[in-house]
Order: structure tokens, then C-alpha cells, then sequence
């Protein structure tokens, strides 16, 4: 049975633009760990998603705290990492130019020194994981590169004896313009528990017409976080029913499909526990394709949600190619509710 509050330490995560998030780190003590959106600055306990901010309020960041008193920082191979002993914030950036192997391998080989990084820590369990690609949607040597990415990333976690269907984690995989394979990641000390999308074949099923290996992710994770919290983190969700993309090439229903996709999955994770979500209250990055159709996938939300929506005030929208090429949007959130997982 799960104990309430068996967490001695509690995660939290605040969003806050990018200059609030800095202002945290005072007196040479930094908060535990923060994602940042826009540009690298070069921030050590700030690792980023180099992408083109396209909201108004410009750069922002999730901003991690933990209650452990005990904040180690160090590198396992390229994995990049702090730790409290409790929970884990990782970061992987390989620079292909100045590799030899090609994305299968490097898949491979960024996930097997992240397994490694979270065997030595003590923080065994993936809570979430945010995979970005550049050219996500480019040729690979006559395999698109996505493809290959989930060759290399499928083989590594069977290769750690991880769970690569069912039980897998929750995780989103963008294709950027600039700049190196990025890998974030969220550990823990406890497995979190699987979600999955009913109106959705699961990612990790999908048919072979998507790649020879199928993605590597659960469409959401439900985490105990302490202090009576549970956060749910929802994985890149678009406008797919059953395993086919919908509504090709319309903006504005793909968003509509998506925001449907999200409900569903909030809906099947209120079912878990009595911590209750809802699509309102999503902390959301927004991954547009075509930037100069944001405003239409904006007016999509605000219209649905209300623009006074946390939702919608709390959106980052960034420019970002999606891993299939007739995906014109990905929403990906995480939210945190007070209540219990189901035993
Ligand atoms: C989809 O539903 C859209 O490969 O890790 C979403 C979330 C997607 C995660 C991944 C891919 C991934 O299939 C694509």
C-alpha cells in the first residue's frame, strides 16, 4: 500500500519567466533544478530547450524545488545531473557534428548513460523525459531520423531491463532547429504509475508503418510527490485517434483534437486516485510547427479554456517541428493536485 507522505523529500515546480527564475539563485545558492525555454544561457542547474520562444511573455522556465537539504551536482558519461538523493534533474546534449555514429547509436548511447546515471544515484525511476531532436523529421540514410531515434532508444531500455511497453515512462520528442540531441529527465525513488489514452493506440503499440521500433513512452505518469501532492505529467499529446493523424493539415482542428486527447487523459488519470486534474489548470508547452500559425492554435485554447484559464495564461509556445510531418501542433503539461494514488 502507498503511504501517504513516504517522500522524505518533496518536489514542487513553480513556472516563472526567465528573469524571475534567475533571481531565485541568491547568495550562491540556486533552487534544485529548472527547464528553461529559449535560449541557452549557460546556467549549470538551468539546462534549456533551445528553441524559438513564440508567446508574448517571452523566455520562462519550470522551476524544480526540493525539500532535501543534500544537493549533489556531477556528470556520469554526458549525462549531466543534480541530485538530493531523492529526486534527479538530468541533461544530455551531444553534438552531432562532432560524432561519428549515427542517431540509432547516439540514441543508445545517451539513454544507456542516462540508466546509469539514475543506478548510481539511487534515483532509479523515470518520472518524465523531454527528447529534442534537430530535424527530427529529416532522412537518416533512408530511415527517417525519428525512426532511428526510437531504434536506439528502444534498444537501450531493453537493454537495461527498463520497461519499454507497458510501465514506460511519460516523455515528449520535438524536432529543434539548432543545436545538439537534448535529453532532460525527471527521477525518482518510486516508480510512478502509467496512463494511458483510451481514444489513443498506445505509442508503444503502434503498427510498423510508424518505424521499424515502436516510441518509447506511456501517454502520462501519475507521481507521488510528497506532501500529500500528486503531479501528473502528460506526455507530447497531438492529433492522433486510434494510431492515424487527423485533421491533415488543419491547424485549428489538430488543436481541437489535441485539446480532446488531453481530456481524455486527464480523465484517465482522475480515475487513478482522488487527486483530480483539470485541463484548466495545465502548466502546457505548446510546440508549434508553422510559427505564423500560432495565433490560431492560441485563439484554438483560449476560446476552449478561456483566455483567464491558468492554462492559457501559463502556455509556452514554442517553434518546433513535430516526429510526424503531418503534426501541425504537440501539447505536452505537467499539474499537481492534492490527493492519493490508488493502492
Ligand atoms: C504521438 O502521439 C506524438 O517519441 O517520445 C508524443 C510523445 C510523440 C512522445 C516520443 C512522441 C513521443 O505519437 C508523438
Amino acid at each position: 500500500m502507498r503511504v501517504q507522505d513516504e517522500n522524505p523529500s518533496h518536489l514542487r515546480v513553480e513556472r516563472l519567466s526567465l528573469p524571475d527564475s534567475l533571481a531565485l539563485a541568491t547568495d550562491g545558492k540556486a533552487p534544485f533544478a529548472a527547464l528553461g525555454y529559449g535560449t541557452p544561457h549557460g546556467v549549470a542547474w538551468m539546462p534549456t530547450v533551445n528553441a524559438r520562444v513564440l508567446s508574448s511573455q517571452g523566455a520562462m522556465a519550470d522551476v524544480w524545488h526540493v525539500t532535501g537539504a543534500n544537493i549533489r551536482s556531477g556528470t556520469t558519461g554526458i549525462a549531466r545531473w543534480r541530485t538530493d538523493g531523492h529526486w534527479l534533474l538530468g541533461a544530455i546534449d551531444l553534438d552531432e557534428a562532432t560524432e561519428k555514429q549515427g542517431l540509432a547509436e547516439l540514441a543508445h548511447r545517451a539513454y544507456r548513460d542516462l540508466f546509469k546515471t539514475l543506478d548510481q544515484a539511487g534515483t532509479p525511476h523515470l518520472q518524465r523525459i523531454w527528447n529534442y531532436l534537430p530535424q527530427i523529421n529529416g532522412d537518416g540514410g533512408g530511415l527517417e531520423r525519428y525512426r532511428q531515434f526510437n531504434l536506439g532508444r528502444q534498444e537501450a531500455f531493453l537493454e537495461a531491463g527498463r520497461a519499454a511497453f507497458e510501465g514506460a515512462p511519460a516523455a515528449c520528442a520535438l524536432g529543434i532547429h539548432q543545436g545538439a540531441l537534448s535529453i532532460r529527465f525527471l527521477a525518482g525513488q518510486q516508480a510512478p504509475l502509467p496512463v494511458e489514452n483510451p481514444r489513443q493506440v498506445s505509442a508503444y503499440r503502434y503498427p510498423e508503418t510508424y518505424g521499424p521500433r515502436s516510441p518509447t513512452f506511456s501517454r502520462a505518469a501519475l507521481s507521488d510527490i510528497g506532501d500529500g501532492n500528486i503531479a501528473l505529467f502528460i506526455s507530447g499529446t497531438a492529433s492522433i485517434v486510434g494510431h492515424e493523424t487527423v485533421h491533415h493539415g488543419n491547424v485549428l482542428e489538430q488543436t481541437r483534437e489535441t485539446l480532446r486527447n488531453l481530456q481524455a487523459v486527464i480523465t484517465a488519470a482522475n480515475e487513478r486516485g482522488t487527486a483530480k486534474f483539470s485541463l484548466a489548470e495545465l502548466d502546457c508547452v505548446v510546440y508549434v510547427r508553422h510559427p505564423a500559425q500560432t495565433e490560431a492554435v492560441r485563439g484554438v485554447i483560449e476560446s476552449a479554456l478561456g483566455a483567464d484559464a491558468p492554462m492559457a495564461r501559463h502556455a509556452v509556445y514554442l517553434e518546433a517541428d513535430i516526429c510526424r510531418s503531418d503534426l501541425l501542433v504537440e501539447i505536452e503539461a505537467h499539474t499537481v493536485a492534492a490527493g492519493r494514488l490508488q493502492a
